[in-house]
């Protein structure tokens, strides 16, 4: 069984008849992370989120009535507020391991170890590798599984397969079939070769008009675009030879790339976090701002502050 929207999670979970419910993110890296427990665990129940508010699912998890689970976490940093969520269900006789690659505060990551069984935070690997390592090491398919991430998550990109699945797991529903294919180590088949043609030509859609939406200043580009961030940046970048890259969704959210070790220090400060040159924050835009936003972009204030604190740590 997988979810993908907080609306269905009470019911999906009262539906529920096994013991593991994955959450975890939504690239390729979750993916492979999800398809190694469920070679390591059969039926298992998959919640896929965004980065910045999956604590929402854990209270769901917590204020569900019946049976204790066992919740496994992967691919998503330490929150305060999620470990607060975490400690309500343990609480409740929940099981809870968490397997991260992000970068943590030394708060949150003390207060997480003594409310988690299991917790094990290393930015080394991605998160599909940690499973891999601590879940299924002898397993050929989950050791293929982690390579395979590896490859996208640290934007290595030499394994093609790696570049046609996470355009495919972009779409909810192909998400979900795709972590069931990698389950049984199918990595391609016809199906996934078409939308990947689909979603490759909307790709280029996208970034096109990103690109035309697009300003730099300073060494930062920005731009706007709800979809495909990494590759959105990774043109910007291509295009203005820049060192920080800001991608902006209308809702607030935004995505930050550097060539320096400062995307999570700018995403931090924007109530996100991630990873040294890869990370997300949200600007919490009230409604005004939206309709603002829609008329000015990135003249908006908030967008302004933004953009000017990354500059000044590309400076620092
Ligand atoms: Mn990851």
């Amino acid at each position: 069984m997988l979810i993908n929207h907080q609306a269905y999670t009470s019911k999906a979970i009262s539906r529920f008849k096994g013991r593991v419910v994955h959450l975890t993110h939504t690239d390729l890296d979750a993916v492979c992370s999800d398809a190694i427990m469920r070679r390591k665990h059969g039926e298992i129940l998959s919640i896929y989120s965004s980065v910045q508010d999956y604590r929402v699912y854990i209270d769901h998890l917590a204020a569900s009535r019946g049976r204790s689970l066992e919740l496994y976490l992967s691919d998503l940093g330490g929150h305060p507020s999620a470990v607060d969520a975490l400690t309500k269900l343990s609480s409740k006789g929940w099981h809870v391991e968490w397997r991260d690659h992000h970068v943590w505060d030394e708060q949150t990551l003390g207060r997480a170890k003594q409310v988690v069984d299991y917790l094990r935070v290393d930015p080394q690997f991605c998160a599909c590798e940690i499973v891999y390592q601590d879940m299924l090491p002898n397993d050929p398919v989950a050791r293929e599984l982690a390579a395979v991430g590896r490859d996208r998550d640290f934007w290595i990109n030499r394994d093609p397969r790696s570049e046609m699945l996470s355009t495919v797991v972009h779409d909810n529903v192909w998400r979900q079939r795709v972590a069931m294919d990698l389950s049984q180590g199918i990595f391609s088949d016809r199906d996934i070769e078409r939308e990947y043609e689909r979603q490759t030509k909307k790709k280029n859609n996208v970034i096109e008009r990103a690109i035309q939406r697009s300003r730099t200043i300073d060494h930062t580009a920005v731009t706007v675009s709800n979809h495909y961030a990494s590759d959105v940046a990774a043109s910007l970048r291509r295009k203005y030879d820049s060192t920080i890259e800001i991608v902006l969704h209308t809702n607030g959210v935004f995505s930050i790339r550097s060539t320096g070790p400062i995307s999570n220090r700018v995403a931090e400060l924007f109530g996100g976090g991630g990873h040294p040159h890869a990370a997300g924050g949200n600007l919490h835009f009230s409604i005004a701002d939206r309709i603002l936003f829609r008329l000015c972009s990135l003249r908006l204030k908030k967008v302004q502050k933004l953009i000017r604190t990354a500059s000044a740590y590309e400076g620092s």
